[in-house]
């Protein structure tokens, strides 16, 4: 998270959780990326998303693949499970994982290159699966790792430090998403902490597929003039659609909500979002508006943040797959041993 190791001194009077941990509890290893890189704001993002969610360390995992951004997990959550796969293949390792153990929760933390170019194909299969984790998309439209080629996020016309601007189509994670049936979408940028707890621990608590689109700028090869991913670039053409906040499942809700287009949508634990709206017409429930909405604001040169689409209705893989309550991995061995008379039945039905 920051180059300078910290003490660890423990105030009398610093904030802890219900687990009686500190947000320094869920730090991890001191981050080797470049001063100002926009992935370190995430991890800070995500470091207090799950201390305020009272989650205890060993019952995370942290996914990833390759690239600057899969190297995130290694900077936040020491306490926790890990797995840092081949790139492009976080999805199906992390399909296995939870098939096995659906009591953890998944936060998978890739990049745009990791995710939409190489990584396209499993992306779009854990989507339609709608595997329950939460999918962080650090998107900084290059391969920062390998010094900065042109991914498949790259806009037409975005220059590189040099050589030609870019004129092929980009892959737009969140419309993609929105095809597919993800069923918790939204959009954020780095620099914007105060926006992207919230989406975070909402996502966190979503059961189904989460996907958050982070527009994180790489300052070493694609924080130019010319650039659609800098700094500059997107603080300037920016625009909050929706403003979430999180409500854990014992606080009330604030009278506050209740006003003009406030709307709360209750998650699977008990916990709320509650949806301020700031373009009126916008319905978060509806991916058919959602995805009209987001192909208008593309040709307006918008980058549309916020909760986009959210549907707690449809269920997760283990939902779709009728496994059993238990996670896999703790039911006894012999429970799942058919044995002879139950597998001769089950090979009778294929005669
Ligand atoms: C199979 C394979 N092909 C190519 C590479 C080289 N490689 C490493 S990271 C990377 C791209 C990373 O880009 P992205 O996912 O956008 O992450 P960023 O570094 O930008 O955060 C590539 C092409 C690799 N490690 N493995
Ligand atoms: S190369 Fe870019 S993406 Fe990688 S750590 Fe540096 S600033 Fe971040
Ligand atoms: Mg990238």
């Amino acid at each position: 998270m920051t180059y300078i190791a910290k003490p660890k001194i423990s105030h009398p009077k610093i904030a802890r959780n219900k687990l009686g941990l500190t947000a320094r509890d869920y730090e991890g290893a001191l981050s080797t990326l470049c001063a100002g890189c926009g992935h370190d704001s995430v991890t800070a993002a995500l470091i207090q998303a799950i201390f305020e969610l009272d989650i205890e360390p060993h019952m995370l995992a942290k996914m990833s693949g390759i690239g600057c951004s899969s190297k995130t997990p290694a900077y936040f959550v020491n306490g926790a499970h890990g797995f840092n796969s081949v790139h492009g293949r976080m999805p199906s390792v992390t399909t296995g994982a939870n098939a096995a153990r659906s009591d953890l929760t998944y936060v998978g933390v890739s990049g745009d290159g990791d995710s939409l170019s190489i990584g396209m194909g499993q992306f779009a299969h854990v989507i339609r699966r709608n595997l329950n984790m939460c999918y962080i998309i650090e998107n900084n439209g290059v391969y920062g790792l390998t010094k900065g080629q042109y991914s498949a996020s790259a806009d037409v016309g975005t220059v590189a430090k040099k050589g030609p601007a870019n004129k092929q189509m980009p892959i737009d994670p969140v419309s993609t998403a929105i095809g597919l049936g993800a069923t918790y979408i939204a959009r954020s940028f780095s620099g914007d902490k105060q926006q992207l707890v919230p989406l975070i621990k909402g996502a966190l608590t979503h059961k189904g597929f989460a996907l958050l689109d982070v527009i994180s700028p790489c300052v070493t090869f694609n924080d130019h003039v010319g650039s659609t991913k800098s700094y500059a670039y997107t603080r300037e053409n920016y625009h909050h659609v929706i403003d979430a906040d999180f409500v854990p499942p014992l606080d009330e809700i604030k009278a506050e909500y209740d006003a003009g287009s406030a709307m709360p949508v209750e998650l699977h634990d008990g916990s709320k979002i509650v949806f301020r709206k700031v373009d009126n017409d916008y319905d978060p429930t509806s991916r058919a508006a959602a995805f009209s909405y987001l192909r208008n604001s593309v040709n307006a040169g918008e980058i549309i943040t916020g909760l986009l689409y959210i549907d707690e209705e449809t269920g997760d893989m283990h939902d779709l797959s009728g496994s059993v309550e238990q996670p896999l991995a703790k039911v006894p061995y012999g429970d799942l041993v058919p044995g002879k008379e139950k597998l001769s039945k089950v090979m009778d039905r294929y005669r």
